[in-house]
This record gives structure tokens, C-alpha cells and sequence, in this order.
């Protein structure tokens, strides 16, 4: 077997006797209060993780042989008084799907009990209790109190029906549509599991670009087998939509928003979908974007698009993620600036169901881009944030690159809109604008390969978006700490070292790929590797000399006012600091202005030379990401040694390719030799 299919839910045998015995003296049974099916998962984790991490079998009990030190859960409507006294205002301080993990005393004994206002709270209060183990942390007078700060935790599938991925690296799609419903993969199991254990709540199963026949009844009835497996672990099911399904599958003459018999089709294609599953969580579409069909085909606007699906979701309860992932061939002065164009000015017409979907930055997952100018700027809409977890423009699966840290990096990004300290996390958990709908969707990375992404390190931005997904708040460096601990080792020989070595390789990615702020310069269709140079593609925007527009005066995309004037969307203070020269972090410099080749860097470097020792310098990044990650041999084993070792060293020879590339090509316009430093391509 391969240790990597166990994800961060390893439950290693615990070696340090001290640390084990004082859990074992803690848990000497595990009642269950409740019998309900995510009870019983819950139980099952339990067993799995104590029996795994303390290696002998712990008994269990019932509410009413409650002896000495035993773990108890359940929900709130399950405890009895006694327990129940001992929580004082706790259940106050969550929401429906928080939990309380708590030391109490009974019989004179300290006893741990972990409820929830619903039995999902509890099983999410589970995985933490297991988790505190997993890390070797403390289980002596508990009292932690904690609920997810967002509503919707999605990851976005971008499966097609022939399980294929649109943008996966880690071989097929997991969904099985030819053997299902009847044959239940185990897997689906355990990404259950794996995905609860950090809260997330909901799967998109299938790809933005839609097919339409996942509404026919024959895919429905394989949906809902899934939806079956994942709800005791709290997962709802979703699905991308077509908007032109109601001709494609409906027999209908047109699509449009305002046709009635539009309007009846999708009403009873809703019903039907929750007949057959009643907690279906809605849909996310991708309308008038990149070709795909949508309300514009009909003189409509998104508005009217969202609206008429949001329409027939409302009696369910369901959800209209609508994406802004927008830009259209006819405007291709600044791509940056078109979903902006497209949707602010329709703040407040959307229905109360409809969450705006939007990308972190206004180009497309880059190593790095600002955040995106329509975070705070629709006040009367709810926005969801969109990651992608899968590494499209990052190397792929290929690149160890840790995302936590790029994550953090937007959502702590300062947007102004409603003066200082209005960052984007908090526009995504509601609290600026007393948003109730709130939601966060990861591309995801996963794929059929035996360690689900490909590399065992990249499951690492899977976990991490979860953990963020719960609490946007949460440091990287935290993050990469327990998934360290749960995944591999507590030793703090291979803690520290490796966690330095997740922390940067993020900017490492940055310095060989795209520094101080280029972007878009992957080789075009595929987006990997080098490819700065002009490229056949038909549409302007999806050429990388669009770019960065490197000429023998300078490189970089003037979005400033004698620009594109993309900036302007931003609020004035961030707007202002983009646009002036001494203000504008270096990090982002040619996003937003196109510069001489001699500019003088903050570090008194020109811009070529600083450019090329920043080339430079990722590929250092990832020679020392190698020699740290040699050191950890000793505390890994083989196959996810091997695995991540023989992928390091072709990143660093792809780090490489990408210096060698990019200077040579922006060398002919430069027309400067390469500093002192930079090595020679071979
Ligand atoms: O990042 C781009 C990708 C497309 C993708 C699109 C989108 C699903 O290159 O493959 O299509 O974005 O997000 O809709």
C-alpha cells in the first residue's frame, strides 16, 4: 500500500510512551450519544483513529455505564443534565455546525465530551479531537469552542462525464459514472471522510464547462448514489448547469430567461432533482464565458440568467453560484477589468439565493495576482471566493508549491472599500456588509491516482483550503504545521525544516516563473512551461505579449490612469498606492505599470538585472527545497520519499528552463547582459 491514499489521516502509532499513555489514561472508553448515521461515522473514526494512534483496542460504552474517563459525544438534544450543566453558554457561542469539545466531571472523574448543536457539529468535533492526537497536543481540561465562519465549503470539480479533468494532473476523475449507481467505489468513502475532517460541506461534481446530460435522469439517479455516500459526513451534493440544457435535453427551441416554457422546464428539472435528493445544495454555472451559453445569447444579462435559476431553487432551499469568470472577445483593451464592467452595476437585482462566484485575482490563478477589484464592491451582493487548488498555471502537479500562503496572501489583502482593515476574509465571511449567504470554492486537485493529487505534497492545498474554508483567519504557517504533523511526522527534525520548505516555496514559484509581477507568460492552451513569445492563438487576450508587452523601452501592463485605468476599480487608497511608482509593492510592479529597463529597484538594481536575480533566485529556492527535503528521508517512507524527491528534481530543471527561457527572450528586447550571479544556461 501506499501511505500517501491516507492522506492527512494517517493515524500513525503514537512511539512516545509518555504521550500515549497519558491519552490512554483519558479515553478509556467512547460512548456514543445517538444513533444516527453521521453518529455512526463518527464512532467509526473514532475506533479507527484511537485504535491506530494508541494501538490497543479502546472499549466502548453507553450513556449509561458512564465510568471513569470516557469520551463522550453527541448532539445537543442528546446529552442529559448533568453533561449539559457543565457547558454553560457554550451552545451560544456556535453556529449549526460548530462544536464544543469540553473536560467535564462525573462521578468525580474528568470525563471529555464533544456535542454540537447538530450531530454534523459533532463528527467535525471529532476530527479535531483526533487531531489534537494526530499533533500531540494536550487532551487534559479541554475547552475549545469553535464553527466555520463561511457557509458554502465547495470544492469545484472540473470532471467531465467521460472522466476526464479539465486542468487535473492527478490522472482521472474519481466519479466512476459507468459503474455507478450500483457500484460504490470506497473511495468515495474516505473523500468523504478526508473532506469532513476539515469542514468542507459541499462537491460540484462536474465540470463549469457543462454537459447538459447530468440533468437527464440517468446521471441523476448516479448523483444521487453519491449524494447517499456523502451525507452523513455533512457533504451536499451540487452540479454545474448548462444553460442551454433546456434545449439540449429538454427539446426546447431556446434557452431563454423569459420564455415560459424556459422558466417551467427548470422549475420541474429542480423538483425532480429533489425527489430524488432532498438536501441538494444547487447549482454553479459558468454563463457567457469562453464560449459557454448563457443569458447574453438572448439579449439578457446575468441577472436575468441567475434569477430565473435562483427562482426555481427557492422552494428547496437550494443556491445559484453564478461565476464571474467573464471576459469577452470584444473588449480586449484590459481583460482585468471586464467582470467588474460586467457586475457591479448590477449590485442589489440579484435574489437573495444567488452568491456571485469570483476568481482571486481579475486574470486567472496566477502565481501571483492583487485581489480581485469586485471584492467590496457589490455591498448588496453576496461574492464567494473562488481558488484553485489544482495547479494550472503552478507547475501542475509537478511543482511542490505550497497554496495555503497564496490563499492567505488574498484574504488578508486590504480592500479599503469601507475604509482600513476591509480585507477580503472579511468580505467573505459576511462580516463587512452583514452578508448571511457566504461561501468559498477550491478548484479541486484531485484525481483517481493512488495519493488523490498527484504529489503527496500538493494534497497539502487540499487540506489547507479546507482549513481556510472553515477559518479564513488561519495562518499558513499553522496550517502547514498540523499537516505536517497528521501527514508525515512530529519530529521536530522534520517539522521545522520542512515546513520552511512548504512556507517559500510559493515565492520560489513566483522568482522562476513570473517575479515582480508578471503574468500570463505560460505557454499557451496547456499553461505549462515557458512561453513569454508570440503565440498563433486567435484571440489577442489569450497571447502572453498581451502580457507583458516587453518592447526595447520597458515590459509591463500599464493599468494605471495613462493606462488601462484598471486601477480605478480598486478603492482610492489602493488604487493610489498601485499607481504611484514609490508606493506600488515591487511584487506587483509589471501588473500594473510598464517600466524602463533601467528603473532603479528599491535595492538600487535595475529592472533587468533585478528581474534576472530573481530568476535566479527561484531556482535556488527549489536546489534547497531538495537538500531539505534529503534531511527528511529518515522520517518518511520510501514510496512518498521517492515520489516527492524524483518530483523536486524536475522542478528544479523546469525552474531552470523557465530562467533560461524568459531571460533569453526578454533579453532581445532588453538588449542587456545578465548580471553577476545569474548562471548560464547548460
Ligand atoms: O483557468 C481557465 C482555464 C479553463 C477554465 C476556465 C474557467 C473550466 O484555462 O480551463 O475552464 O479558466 O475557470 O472557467
Amino acid at each position: 500500500a501506499n501511505d500517501g491514499y491516507k492522506l492527512w489521516l494517517q493515524y500513525n502509532h503514537i512511539q512516545d510512551k509518555q504521550i500515549r499513555t497519558s491519552y490512554q489514561s483519558n479515553i478509556k472508553r467512547i460512548i456514543p450519544f445517538g444513533n444516527s448515521e453521521t453518529i455512526k461515522v463518527a464512532l467509526k473514526e473514532l475506533e479507527l483513529g484511537l485504535n491506530g494512534m494508541l494501538g490497543s483496542k479502546v472499549l466502548s460504552g453507553t450513556k449509561n455505564n458512564i465510568e471513569s474517563n470516557s469520551l463522550m459525544f453527541g448532539s445537543e438534544s442528546s446529552l442529559n443534565e448533568i453533561v449539559k450543566n457543565q457547558l454553560g453558554n457554550a451552545f451560544n457561542e456556535i453556529n449549526d455546525e460548530g462544536f464544543v469539545i469540553k473536560t467535564i466531571s462525573i462521578k468525580g472523574k474528568n470525563q471529555i465530551i464533544i456535542t454540537g448543536k447538530n450531530d454534523v457539529g459533532v463528527l467535525y468535533g471529532v476530527f479535531k479531537f483526533l487531531r489534537l492526537l494526530q499533533t500531540h497536543q494536550s487532551i487534559e481540561n479541554l475547552n475549545i469552542i469553535d464553527a466555520p465562519k463561511i457557509k458554502v465549503r465547495v470544492l469545484n470539480h472540473w470532471d467531465n462525464l467521460d472522466r476526464t479533468v479539465e486542468r487535473g494532473y492527478a490522472g482521472f476523475s474519481i466519479w466512476d459514472w459507468h459503474r455507478l449507481p450500483d457500484y460504490i467505489d470506497s473511495r468515495y468513502r474516505d473523500y468523504a471522510r478526508a473532506n469532513a475532517s476539515i469542514g468542507i460541506n459541499g462537491t460540484v461534481l462536474n465540470n463549469v464547462n457543462a454537459n447538459a446530460l447530468i440533468l437527464t435522469p440517468q446521471y441523476l439517479e448516479k448523483v444521487e448514489a453519491l449524494a447517499n455516500v456523502f451525507r452523513p459526513y455533512g457533504i451536499k451534493v451540487y452540479l454545474t448547469t448548462r444553460f442551454s440544457a433546456p434545449i439540449e435535453i429538454g427539446g426546447l427551441e431556446t434557452a431563454d430567461p423569459y420564455d415560459a416554457e424556459v422558466i417551467a422546464w427548470w422549475k420541474n428539472k429542480v423538483k425532480e432533482i429533489y425527489s430524488k435528493i432532498p438536501d441538494f445544495g444547487g447549482f454553479l454555472v459558468k454563463a457567457n464565458s469562453e464560449g459557454q451559453p448563457g443569458p447574453q445569447n438572448y439579449g439578457r444579462n446575468h441577472v436575468d440568467g441567475a434569477n430565473m435559476l435562483a427562482d426555481a431553487l427557492t422552494p428547496f432551499g437550494g443556491v445559484v453560484m453564478w461565476r464571474a469568470f467573464v471576459y469577452s472577445e470584444h473588449d480586449i483593451t484590459d481583460r482585468a477589468k471586464q467582470a467588474y464592467s460586467e457586475f457591479v452595476p448590477y449590485d442589489g437585482q440579484f435574489k437573495d439565493n444567488v452568491i456571485i462566484q469570483v476568481k482571486n485575482g481579475a486574470i486567472d490563478f496566477q502565481p501571483r495576482e492583487p485581489f480581485h477589484p469586485m471584492f467590496g464592491t457589490m455591498p448588496k451582493t453576496p461574492l464567494m471566493m473562488e481558488f484553485q487548488i489544482t495547479q494550472e498555471y503552478l507547475g501542475q502537479s509537478t511543482h511542490t508549491v505550497f497554496l495555503p500562503k497564496l490563499y492567505e496572501e488574498v484574504l488578508q489583502s486590504d480592500t479599503y472599500k469601507k475604509g482600513k482593515g476591509s480585507t477580503v476574509a472579511k468580505i467573505i465571511d459576511g462580516s463587512l456588509d452583514n452578508k448571511v449567504l457566504t461561501g468559498i470554492a477550491g478548484v479541486s486537485n484531485i484525481g483517481n491516482d493512488i495519493n488523490w493529487t498527484g504529489n503527496p505534497m500538493l494534497q497539502a492545498n487540499w487540506y489547507g483550503f479546507g482549513r481556510l474554508a472553515w477559518n479564513p483567519y488561519l495562518s499558513s504557517e499553522e496550517i502547514a504545521d498540523e499537516w505536517l504533523r497528521s501527514t508525515f511526522s512530529n519530529d521536530e527534525k522534520f517539522v521545522k525544516p520542512v515546513k520552511d520548505m512548504l512556507l517559500s516555496s510559493r515565492e520560489a514559484v513566483v522568482n522562476y516563473m513570473t517575479p515582480l509581477g508578471l503574468h500570463h507568460i505560460m505557454d499557451t492552451g496547456h499553461h505549462y512551461g515557458p512561453g513569454p513569445w508570440v503565440s498563433d492563438l486567435s484571440r489577442p487576450e489569450w497571447n502572453p505579449v498581451y502580457y507583458h508587452k516587453a518592447d526595447s523601452l520597458g515590459v509591463g501592463f500599464d493599468r494605471t490612469p495613462s493606462g488601462s485605468n484598471a486601477t480605478a476599480q480598486y478603492a482610492p487608497q489602493v488604487a493610489s498606492k498601485f499607481n504611484n511608482l514609490e508606493t506600488c509593492p515591487e511584487e506587483d510592479l509589471l501588473w500594473f505599470h510598464h517600466v524602463s529597463w533601467d528603473f532603479k529597484l528599491k535595492n538600487g538594481k535595475t529592472l533587468w538585472d533585478g528581474m534576472a536575480l530573481k530568476y535566479q533566485e527561484g531556482v535556488d529556492q527549489v536546489a534547497s527545497m531538495i537538500s531539505i527535503w534529503e534531511e527528511a528521508k529518515p522520517y518518511v517512507d520510501e514510496e512518498r520519499f521517492s515520489d516527492v524527491y524524483m518530483l523536486l528534481n524536475i522542478q528544479h530543471k523546469e525552474a531552470k528552463w523557465w530562467r533560461d527561457a524568459c531571460l533569453l527572450y526578454f533579453q532581445e528586447f532588453s538588449q542587456k547582459s545578465l548580471p553577476v550571479g545569474v548562471e548560464k544556461s547548460t
